[in-house]
């Protein structure tokens, strides 16, 4: 066997059955409901013996960028291994009386437990790509506040991995290509602007203000390559936006900072399917007489957006012989399996309600208990965009792109994969700028590209944690 094969990692205890029965009822499609339909499992030796994932972020502040990074965040409550009962407990005891929201919050962790990954988010960059920049950093500070009292608390208890404000920084690139266009950069303000990520009640409490142990001025790549070198153990980086700050690592630090990463997971590519690079989006130019015609680039619409906007950053990183099999890569071939309809953004209302019940009621100050949940937060930025299938189409409609690349490091079979090597179209101004290709190349490095999703599994894992939450 070549060394490049790399052990798929695995681990046992996955439950295709959920045990949270209420959701059932708000399955959004045939594939949730036939995955409900079997008989339930007994939970087998899940990974609580398994180490916890140290991870950084790197995204570029859309809707599911935010909404990835809320997952990965509530990914903690897996890390809480055998103890986990005694910690719910001590949280019970510190309330008062045991309360039955803090019954049910055991329940529903115990599941999650059960399904998810143990995750440690211990960083964020933020490239200035499908987002502004300073609105997008600002929205991730008050996502991470929201589970700034969980950390704290498993950390006080577990002397967890994750730090309880992990630093987020913004990356210095700004594309070598077109910028994305202008009303999809607004997302993050909006998203920035929602009751649930505006409810805290000082300006001492509001994010931050807080000093996360990292030079202010640092750029979002210094961030990456110091969390990675510095770390006790590999490191997952998990791109949901342009390759810039990974290649940068790779160039800057070399074999050294790759051998220090567990796996590359991107949101990027196109391979057997259309790109969403399309000529109408692209911000018109000033006709020069350069231009062939109309004023607008010509592109052939087979590259994927995040690889577009910095493709020789995507080549680096694709082709870097020290990633060999570190390599896992969700393309639209993938995230279009994952559609953002309407029923199900709406479904998060029925949670949101059932939560706002229980925290009325609520004693324990185990979870951010606000005065909304993020079922609220999941439901209103995804509700900015559901639109977009109505007015263009269900293919031109939005993906829980972000989302599932993000669900992965939860729980890696949402979906199958198959390995190849990908090479990137980097020729500034080609019409296929951007294109991600398959390649014969016996001596590239090996990619695991997501293939079959389980998508009603992603739909009812993403439904879970806003349930928990
Ligand atoms: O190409 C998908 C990537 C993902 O990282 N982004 C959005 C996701 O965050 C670009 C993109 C494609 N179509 C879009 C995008 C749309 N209609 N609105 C906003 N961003
Ligand atoms: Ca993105």
């Amino acid at each position: 066997p070549s060394p490049r094969r790399r052990v798929y990692r695995d681990f046992p205890g996955h439950q295709k059955k959920t045990v949270f029965v209420e959701l059932e009822s708000l399955s959004c499609n045939k594939d949730m409901a036939a995955l409900n339909a079997g008989a339930p499992q007994a939970p087998t030796d899940h990974q609580a013996t398994a180490a916890v994932r140290r991870v950084i972020l790197d995204h570029d502040g859309g809707a599911d960028d935010i909404v990835a990074l809320a997952l990965l965040c509530a990914a903690p409550f897996a890390d809480l291994p055998e103890s986990y009962p005694s910690v719910a407990a001590a949280a019970v005891t510190e309330g008062g009386a045991s309360s039955p929201a803090a019954a049910a919050d055991t329940q529903r962790l115990s599941e999650l437990r059960g399904r998810c990954h143990a995750v440690a988010l211990i960083g964020v960059v933020v490239t200035d790509a499908d987002c502004y920049a300073a609105p997008a950093r600002e929205a991730s500070e008050k996502v991470l506040k929201l589970f700034e009292p969980l950390r704290r608390s498993v950390s006080a208890r577990q002397g967890s991995a994750a730090p309880a404000v992990p630093p987020v920084r913004v990356a210095s690139f700004k594309g070598t290509a077109e910028p994305f266009p202008d009303e999809w950069r607004k997302d993050c303000i909006a998203i920035g602007d929602l009751p649930c990520l505006n409810t805290f009640d000082d300006a001492a409490a509001a994010p931050g203000g807080d000093d996360d142990g990292f030079d202010e001025g640092m750029t979002g790549e210094e961030l990456m390559a110091r969390l990675v070198l510095d770390a006790p153990a590999p490191v997952t980086i998990v791109v949901t936006g342009p390759l810039s700050s990974v290649a940068w690592c790779i160039r800057t630090h070399g074999r050294a900072w790759c051998d220090k990463v567990d796996e590359v997971v991107v949101m990027g590519g196109a391979v057997d399917v259309k790109g969403n690079v399309i000529a109408t989006n692209l911000p018109k130019k000033v006709p020069t007489a350069a231009d062939a015609g109309g004023g607008v680039p010509s592109v052939d619409e087979s590259a994927e957006w995040n690889i577009y906007w910095d493709a020789p950053a995507a080549k680096a990183v694709l082709t870097c012989p020290f990633l060999d099999g570190k390599l896992v890569l969700f393309t639209l071939d993938a995230t279009n399996h994952v559609p953002v309809s309407q029923p199900f953004v709406r479904s998060f209302g029925k949670i949101h309600r059932k939560r706002g019940r229980e925290e009325a009621a609520a004693a324990s100050a185990l979870f951010p208990r606000h005065p909304s949940s993020l079922a609220q937060l999941f439901g209103s930025a995804w509700a900015q965009v559901t639109f977009l299938a109505l007015q263009f189409g269900e293919t031109r409609g939005y993906f829980a792109w972000d989302v599932l690349t993000a669900a992965y490091v939860l729980e890696p079979r949402v979906c199958t994969f198959y390995q190849c090597t990908l090479d990137v179209n980097a020729t500034r101004g080609s019409p296929s700028e951007g294109r991600t290709f398959r390649v014969d190349d016996k001596s590239g490095p090996l990619c695991r590209v997501a293939k079959d999703v389980d998508n009603g599994a992603f739909y009812d894992l993403v439904r879970l944690v806003a349930a928990v939450v």
